[in-house]
């Protein structure tokens, strides 16, 4: 047992579950530097971790995992209430006691011949009153790693414990004992056919069996900073979301910070590393997934980034859309599923720099006329944030940062405008209640299929849905709609009849920041559509930009057919949430068809 803890609660707890998953070693991480180089020299020589050239990607590493184990499974993920109706029709629900009861057989000697390692962290800064510590039990040391640059881990984490300070409890194994002390193990140890990733939202547990990938087995990330969070927001009158946090510097000086939802792999890191192609304007980072919102004293919105570091999305990522990960990415990361280079470097589709792939994402050598990407689409990077050149001096103030506006994005190939402004709260909550995307490689199951998506919190919220709006109707009923974020609904994927996407996006998108700002600050007059607000022609800055007033006007065009077939869409969506949607969604609804006809 660790010498420095003298939590009882949590000895028991380690020594229980060592007790039943039967490692051969507990190993308590003290979040030092000396124990990352120790584990990540163990994986170098056991085969999970390659050490990239060092003179091109100094202090980095590869892993490829297994090729059943790529990206989140939602489908195995369980919220596991008492009662059902209280994780809601969106959610994949088992009793607490039957879920334990399965995962307890399935942890039985899980860990032979593994290590456990108990990783104590915290979420948001440590002595944050808004801080929430977990500690993951698991028999990963990538995971450690991982952790290690995603969290504030180790041993600072144990003393502001102290004796009986409260933790979440986060079990996690790969599922995948050794059968004997000389049994060799295979690089990515996982359990495809039994992955659970199960929340106990009431006892305030996470339980993860099986996979080894991102929001699996990273527990601090969306198990607990979304899903067990969201509930413990609803409780308590906040909010745990799924957005970015971008400041916002104008060329006068003025600072704003913005916040956005969009669906995984639909661009929040990449808005929040925007590097505004637009004169004199500034953009510094201080989030790139989750959001924890509050009132602050002064009646406006404040939120915190609980995470220390990125998980992101490698493929697409270049110098040219996205020079910030690029320079935040150059030295101690470790990549998943990418691709190498001949000579030892990382490689994926757009990475635009001049190399090619020579062995593909699972090292095998990669003949591009295959037609397969060389990368995996969900190969990500870790790295710690504050390796980031745009990271914000204030990116962890414990206090947050005051939020001007939020918007909510997806990808919609077709009929959702470039941007539209909510005419009021409730109005935004209906956007984001409605909001829709064309699925990604990031969770399992096919890419591309239009999906709901409420919030970008489909695959995160721990509770019911309908419950979930209803929150946000209520914390923006109790603010004063002068002081509250205005609401905005951004689509950067809308595509022409040749399928290009319409609008070049990335460091582009500031010139919809800049609109964003203009109405924020009541400078510019926006047009009424049945949609929302949009811009007049000439308060949306394109100046540089080679577009046609024809393009331009393409980005905004709506068809009345094609919003009538919206409305019946988004009446069916409503109806699968069942009795509990709120009244204000439906009138919103009401409203938008009465507008139509
Ligand atoms: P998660 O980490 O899964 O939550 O994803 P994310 O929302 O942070 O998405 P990310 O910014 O990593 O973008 C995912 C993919 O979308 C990348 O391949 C990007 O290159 C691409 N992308 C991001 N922004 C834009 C944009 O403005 N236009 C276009 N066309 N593509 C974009
Ligand atoms: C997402 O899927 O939204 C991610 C990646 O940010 S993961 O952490 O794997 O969930
Ligand atoms: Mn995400």
């Amino acid at each position: 047992m660790s010498a420095l803890t003298f939590h009882a609660d949590l000895q028991r707890w380690v020594e229980e579950v060592a007790h039943h998953c039967n490692p051969k070693e507990v190993y308590w991480c003290d979040g030092s530097a000396k124990q990352f180089k120790e584990l990540a020299d163990e994986l170098v020589a056991s085969g999970t971790l390659l050490r990239l050239n060092a003179s091109k990607r100094p202090n980095s590493y590869w892993a490829h995992s297994d090729a059943r184990d790529v990206a989140r499974v939602e489908s195995k993920t369980y919220i596991c209430c008492e009662n059902e109706e209280d994780a809601g029709p969106t959610n994949n629900w088992r009793a607490p006691l039957e879920m334990k009861a399965t995962l307890t057989d399935l942890y039985k000697e899980s860990m032979t011949g593994r290590r456990m390692y108990v990783i104590p962290f915290s979420m948001g800064p440590l002595g944050s009153e808004f801080s929430i510590i977990g500690v993951e039990l698991t028999d990963s040391a990538y995971v450690v790693l991982n952790m290690m640059y995603m969290t504030e881990v180790g041993n600072s984490v144990l003393e502001k414990l102290g004796e009986d300070g409260r933790f979440v409890k986060c079990l996690h194994s790969v599922g995948a004992p050794l059968g004997s002390e000389t049994e060799s193990d295979v690089p990515w140890p996982c359990n495809p056919d039994n992955t659970y990733v199960a929340h106990f939202p009431e006892t305030k547990e996470i339980w993860s069996f099986g996979s080894g990938y991102g929001g699996n087995a990273l527990l601090g990330k969306k198990c607990l900073a979304l899903r067990i969070a969201s509930s413990m927001a609803k409780d308590e009158g906040w909010l745990a979301e799924h957005m970015l946090i971008l400041k916002l510097t104008s060329p006068a000086g003025e600072v704003h910070y913005i916040a956005g939802a969009f669906p995984s792999s639909c661009g929040k890191t990449n808005l929040a590393m925007l590097v505004p192609a637009i004169e004199g304007w500034k953009a510094e980072t201080i989030g790139d997934d989750i959001a924890w919102m509050r009132f602050g004293k002064d009646g406006r919105i404040y939120a915190v980034n609980p995470e220390k570091g990125f998980f992101g999305v490698a493929p697409g990522t270049s110098y040219k859309s996205n020079p910030v990960a690029m320079d935040t990415i150059r030295s101690s990361a470790i990549f998943t599923n990418t691709a190498l280079t001949e000579d030892l470097d990382v490689w994926w589709e757009g990475i635009d720099n001049g190399t090619s792939a020579f062995t593909d994402w699972q090292g095998n050598r990669w003949d591009p006329s295959s037609g397969k990407p060389a990368a995996h689409p969900n190969s990500r990077f870790t790295v710690s944030a504050s390796q980031s050149p745009k990271i914000a001096p204030e990116w962890q103030d414990p206090k947050g940062v005051p939020i001007s506006a939020i918007l909510f994005g997806g990808r919609r190939s077709s009929l959702v405008p470039l941007v539209t402004e909510a005419f009021n709260f409730s109005h935004g909550v209906f956007m984001g209640a409605t909001m829709a995307s064309e699925t990604t490689a990031a969770a399992e199951g096919q890419v591309g299929q239009l999906r709901r998506d409420p919030f970008a919190m489909l695959p995160f919220c721990g509770y019911h849905m309908a419950d979930y709006f209803a929150h946000w109707l209520e914390l923006g009923a109790k603010g004063d709609e002068s002081k509250l974020p205005k609401l905005f609904l951004v689509n950067w994927f809308r595509r022409n009849e040749a399928g290009k996407f319409m609008w070049p996006g990335y460091g582009e998108n500031a010139r919809v920041l800049k609109w964003i700002l203009d109405r924020v600050q009541h400078r510019v007059e926006a047009k009424e559509t049945p949609l929302g607000l949009i811009p007049y022609t000439n308060d949306l800055d394109v100046s540089g930009l080679n577009m046609s007033d024809h393009e331009l006007d393409q980005l905004f065009e709506m068809d009345i057919e094609d919003l009538l077939n919206e409305v019946d869409s988004i009446e069916s969506h409503f109806a699968s949430l069942g009795s509990k949607l709120p009244e204000a969604l439906r009138k919103e609804l009401d409203l938008m068809r009465s507008k139509l006809v």
